[in-house]
C-alpha cells in the first residue's frame, strides 16, 4: 500500500514564471545604496540563492537574518550579526541605520521578539509577496521580484564599489561582545552546548530546533554559514516539531548530518516519533535539553508577575523511555561525552535520545 504510494509519479510544482525586477526600480535601489552612509541588511529565508556578501561587501552593510534566513549570508564574515535581530544591543544598532533593505524577509515580529523594530530611514524591500511592501514596515522603494535575480543586477550595478568597512567590522564585534556579557545564566549554558554541537559537526550540518531555549539562544549563538541548515519554526513555534521533521530531513538528505534540539516539554508533544524513528532507523541525535518543566514560560511568568500555573509537570525518565522506544539513550557527564555522544550518534544503527540537564554540574 504504502510502496505503490511512494512510487507514485510525483511531479514537483513548479511556478510558471516569478516576477524580476523592473531595471529602473533596481537603479533606483543602486544609487540610494551607494548614497547611504550606514545600511543595514535584513534577509529572510525568500533570500535563498541570492548573493548577500557580494552585496553587503559593496554597499558596506551590516546583516541580520531571520531564522529562516539564517546562513544564506556566512555569519562568521566580520559584516554578520547572525541572528541578532533579536537581541536588544542589535536592535539599538539598527534605529542608527540611514537605510534598511529588507531581503525576502516578513520581518516577523516572532523573530525579533518586540512588536515594531525601530528605524527612521528610507526602507528598499525585494519581496516576491506584493503583500509585504505594504506592512508593519512600509516599504519606501518596493520592488516586487524573485530575490535572488534581483540582488544580482544590483550586485553588477554596484560592481567596483569597496567601501571602507573597519569602522563598521569593530562596531559588529562590539555588538557581539555586549550580547556576550549580557548573557543570562541559562543562555550562558546554551552557548557552551551550542559550541560544542559547532566544533563537532560539519558546516553542512541540518539542524531542527523546536521551541526551546536553547534554540532561541542558538537563534543568534549558533554559527551557521550555510543556507537551509538551520530549522526553527518561529513563526507558528508549533511544539515537537523538531524530532519528526529531523526524521525527515535524514530521509530526504541521507548523506548530510542533521540533528534535532528540543526541550524536555516539547518533546513530549511528537515523543510517538521515537518508535518512528526505532522503525526507519536514521542515524539521528536528538539533544533533549532537561530543565523540568516549560521554563520559557515560567520565566515569563515570573517577569509578569502572574501565579506559575501549568508549567512544572513531572517529568518521565527520558532515559527509560528512549530504551523503551528502541532508541538509544545516552546521557553524558561531560563536555567532552558530550561531543562523543552526538559523533557516534551520527553513523549509529539508530537514532540517539542524548538527555542534558540545565543543572548538570559539568555545565556550570
Ligand atoms: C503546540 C504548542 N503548545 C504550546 C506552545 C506554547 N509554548 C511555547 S514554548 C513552551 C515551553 C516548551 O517547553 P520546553 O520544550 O521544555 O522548552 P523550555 O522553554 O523549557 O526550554 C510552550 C508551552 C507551543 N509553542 N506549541
Ligand atoms: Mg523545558
Amino acid at each position: 500500500m504504502l510502496a505503490s504510494y511512494i512510487e507514485y509519479d510525483w511531479k514537483a510544482f513548479t511556478p510558471a514564471s516569478r516576477s524580476q525586477a523592473s531595471p529602473e526600480l533596481l537603479e533606483q535601489a543602486a544609487s540610494i545604496i551607494s548614497n547611504a552612509k550606514n545600511p543595514f541588511i535584513l534577509v529572510g529565508g525568500g533570500a535563498y540563492g541570492a548573493n548577500i556578501k557580494t552585496l553587503a561587501e559593496q554597499s558596506g552593510a551590516t546583516v541580520m537574518s531571520s531564522n529562516a534566513g539564517k546562513g544564506i549570508m556566512p555569519e562568521s564574515h566580520p559584516l554578520s550579526l547572525g541572528g541578532a535581530i533579536c537581541r536588544p544591543e542589535a536592535q539599538a544598532l539598527l534605529t542608527d541605520a540611514d537605510l534598511v533593505i529588507g531581503i525576502g524577509t516578513e520581518i516577523p515580529e516572532t523573530d525579533n521578539f518586540i512588536g515594531r523594530l525601530e528605524f527612521n530611514c528610507p526602507l528598499i524591500r525585494i519581496d516576491i509577496d506584493p503583500d509585504k511592501m505594504n506592512d508593519l514596515y512600509s516599504a519606501t522603494l518596493p520592488i516586487i521580484c524573485d530575490a535572488a535575480p534581483a540582488v544580482e543586477k544590483l550586485n553588477a550595478l554596484l560592481k567596483g564599489r569597496t567601501p571602507d568597512t573597519s569602522n563598521r567590522q569593530k562596531e559588529i564585534a562590539n555588538i557581539k561582545n555586549d550580547i556576550n556579557n549580557a548573557l543570562n545564566t541559562s543562555e550562558e549554558k546554551h552557548i557552551k552546548i551550542l559550541q560544542k554541537l559547532r566544533e563537532t559537526l560539519p558546516a553542512n550540518t541540518i539542524f531542527m530546533g523546536d521551541a526551546t531555549q536553547v534554540t532561541y539562544t542558538a537563534s543568534f549563538g549558533l554559527e551557521v554559514n550555510e543556507a537551509k541548515c538551520w530549522h526553527y519554526a518561529s513563526g507558528y513555534c508549533a511544539l515537537g516539531f523538531a524530532f519528526p521533521n529531523a526524521i525527515g530531513a535524514k530521509l530526504a538528505h541521507p548523506e548530510t548530518p542533521v540533528i534535532a534540539i528540543a526541550g524536555d516539554g516539547g518533546t513530549m508533544f511528537t515523543v510517538q516519533e521515537f518508535v518512528t524513528a526505532a522503525e526507519l532507523k536514521p542515524p539521528l541525535p536528538l539533544i533533549l535539553w532537561h530543565n523540568d518543566g516549560y521554563k520559557q514560560i515560567r520565566d515569563d511568568m515570573r517577569e509578569a508577575n502572574v501565579p506559575r500555573i501549568a508549567v512544572d509537570g513531572l517529568s518521565p525518565d527520558y532515559m527509560a523511555l528512549a530504551k523503551a522506544m528502541h532508541c538509544h539513550p545516552v546521557q553524558p557527564s561531560s563536555m567532552d561525552e558530550l561531543g562523543e555522544a552526538v559523533t557516534s550518534a551520527l553513523s549509529a544503527d539508530r537514532s540517539t535520545i542524548i538527555l542534558v540537564s540545565e543543572d548538570s554540574e559539568w555545565l556550570a
